[in-house]
């Protein structure tokens, strides 16, 4: 059934609606005291228009026409429950996420290279992941770090060579183990040769590519969108007063999807690299490919809340379903190869409308909710509360059952570490970590472990803005230190730096952890967490990894079995997986401090835990993978 909102239709069948769910819990949530709003019964036969009463101001005209525009853009009111669910290898692999600058450098230039992450082949098999997602690599002025790639069809020189590539290629693949790249398509390099012809030329066909658009009277930019690194996100480009769209930095141009002969000329990038024999791919920020028409402003009061102003005419686009099925259609498919989509802002229900096998978008997405807590935002500075871990995965499971496949992960290349928000002092360390990877490794989806997450890596003590390096964090500091003071702004900062997690890997106890011989790009870390101490001690975060990969490489209820989450204390996590007659029961205390086992376990038997030995009190971070007595 198709609805057309309105401010008259009532809460409950906006909450029908996949969108409609996502939108309203995210403003709600970002309101704060809107979890109330949400458990009150009563609330789902208010008119949506109530939403007002959450909010002291006034909500204004411009306020609706944003919210029921983008309530009403999805066409599927509702969704189907799929018929196809298939075992699949991205079902049953563990990926391995290298951030390739910060993992290993071959040539002592002090950056990581693709021959340094072949000399770790071995170490990464002998881990137990059975695919590895690598960051973009391809040439690119490194202004993001190769999230702005210059062209497509090669490997940047600070990485190596087409051939140190193929190498990496076929020596993955001898092991048995996957590739899959980062396709950064929403947007690239103002140094990619289209971008180049299309403002040197204004009448050559790629002009379409991009945005170019006539600035607003009085030399502001066309609308009124801020970047996520700071500033509008336009650029000014010639003398005429125009200007080109760039989400991103001021380097990364965005490409308009509208434009049919640029969507081919992606897939053949897709199908050039498919060709070289890739397994997959995970797609930068790809929700946020289809902008809407017209290009309109942001609603101002959407845009505080979200932290971006924008956002709502782009995250979720009227032509993205269109764009993601034609691209499956015509690059993924021919080739069975794999997706994960990188869809900031997309929530449980809109997730399904495109993972739905059916389909026939994504394979997998990754979802960022679970990265802060409510109301909070990376630039805050607060203690992540592990039991919203529950309440998160919870639902997520619940909703997802064994009919989606969802990506699990805490730590990315673009986070502080998930251990450093729970405890930031580092006290339960080695505790948390492995409770962290417990759940990870036994919840129903597919994780994603991102380098040095299976050492323990924490945050970086950043003390001076010359120690950052990111363009974020650069650009961020540089908008603060105008309103703040400097101290004060680099605190921010530094609170959600990227940098965080892109502070190189540790592999011995030399100078620099074994990262490098020469001088590295970025400040180092070597407090002993590396891989070849970590490889001797027995009770090591990383052999406790080992341990858990090989299990759940042996078990297949730990990947396709049904979960089910036990009634208990909020801060137990305690759910069991069960698949033929394999059954695990898994039971983790996201506290500091002693509790109760809970009373309504199963009877089982202890397979492996973060603890020497099971006491009758569950220890702090204590996690536990049992075996169910049949
Ligand atoms: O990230 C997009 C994204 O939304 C982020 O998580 C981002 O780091 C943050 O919101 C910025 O405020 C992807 C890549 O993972 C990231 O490294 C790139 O910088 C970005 O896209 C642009 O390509
Ligand atoms: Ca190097």
């Amino acid at each position: 059934m198709m609805h057309t909102f309105t401010l008259k239709s009532r809460i409950r069948d906006v909450y029908s609606s996949p969108i409609g769910r996502d939108v309203i819990e995210k403003l709600l949530l970002q309101l704060g005291g809107g979890e109330k709003f949400i458990k009150n019964p009563l609330t789902m036969s208010l008119k949506l228009s109530s939403l007002q009463t959450l909010v002291k101001k006034p909500l204004t005209p411009d306020f609706w026409e944003a919210l029921l525009s983008l309530l009403n853009s999805e066409k599927s009111a509702c969704l189907e429950k799929p018929t196809v669910s298939e075992r699949k290898w991205w079902k049953e692999s563990v990926f391995y996420q290298i951030y390739p600058r910060s993992f290993c450098d071959s040539n002592a230039d002090g950056i990581g290279d693709i021959p340094g992450i072949i000399a770790k082949l071995d170490y990464l098999r002998d881990l137990g992941v059975d695919a590895l997602w690598i960051c973009p690599i391809y040439d690119s002025p490194q202004d993001d770090n190769g999230y702005d790639i210059r062209d497509y069809f090669s490997i940047d020189s600070v990485f190596g060579s087409m051939e140190d590539f193929d190498l990496l290629l076929s020596g993955l693949h001898d092991r048995g183990m996957r590739l899959i790249m980062d396709l950064v398509v929403n947007h690239t390099s103002d140094e990619h040769e289209w971008f180049r012809q299309a403002v040197n030329d204004p009448e050559s066909k790629y002009r379409d590519y991009y945005f170019f658009r006539k600035g607003k009277e009085g030399g502001a930019p066309p609308n009124n969108w801020i970047s996520f690194f700071s500033g509008p996100a336009w650029k000014e480009t010639g003398d005429s007063g125009s200007w080109s769209l760039c989400l991103f930095s001021k380097k990364q141009m965005d490409l308009n999807w509208d434009n049919p002969e640029m969507r081919q000329d992606v897939y053949k990038i897709i199908r050039w690299w498919l060709d070289k024999g890739v397994d997959g791919f995970r797609l930068d920020v790809i929700n946020l490919i289809s902008k809407t028409p017209g290009l309109p402003d942001g609603n101002e009061f959407i845009g505080e809340l979200m932290g971006m102003r924008g956002i709502e005419r782009y995250f979720y686009g009227p032509n993205l379903h269109d764009y993601l099925h034609e691209m499956r259609e015509e690059a993924f498919e021919p080739y069975d190869a794999f997706t994960v989509g990188e869809t900031p802002g997309i929530g449980i229900e809109s997730g399904k409308l495109l993972t739905a096998p059916d389909r026939r978008e994504l394979d997998m997405m990754f979802s960022f909710d679970h990265l802060e807590m409510p109301g909070k935002t990376r630039f805050d500075e607060y203690v992540y509360d592990a039991a919203f871990l529950k309440t998160y995965y919870t639902r997520w499971m619940r909703s997802y059952g064994n009919d989606y496949q969802t990506a699990l992960f805490y730590d990315n290349h673009d986070n502080p570490r998930m251990l450093s928000k729970i405890d930031p002092q580092g006290k339960f360390r080695d505790k948390l970590a492995k409770m962290l990877a417990v759940i990870q490794l036994t919840l129903r989806g597919t994780p994603f472990i991102y380098q040095g997450q299976e050492l323990g890596a924490v945050n970086m003590s950043f003390n001076n803005i010359d120690e950052l390096r990111d363009v974020e964090s650069l650009n961020m500091y540089r908008e603060l230190t105008s309103k703040m003071p400097e101290a004060e702004a680099l605190r921010k900062v530094g609170s959600g730096a990227r940098d965080h997690a892109r502070i190189p890997m540790q592999w011995d106890s030399s100078k620099h952890g074994g990262f490098t011989t020469g001088q590295p790009w970025i400040k180092t870390l070597a407090d002993g967490n590396d891989t070849e101490s970590q490889s001797e001690d027995k009770d090591s975060v990383l052999n406790f990894y080992k341990r858990l990969l090989q299990l759940r490489k042996n078990n297949e209820a730990l990947v396709y079995g049904e979960i089910s989450v036990l009634k208990t204390h909020e801060l137990i996590f305690a759910y069991s997986r069960e698949s033929g007659g394999e059954k695990y029961y898994i039971e983790c205390n996201l506290s500091d401090r002693q509790r109760e086992r809970p009373a309504n376990r199963p009877d089982v038997e202890l397979v492996l835990s973060n603890y020497p030995t099971e006491s009758e009190k569950m220890m702090a971070y204590e996690a536990g993978v049992y075996r169910i007595r049949n």
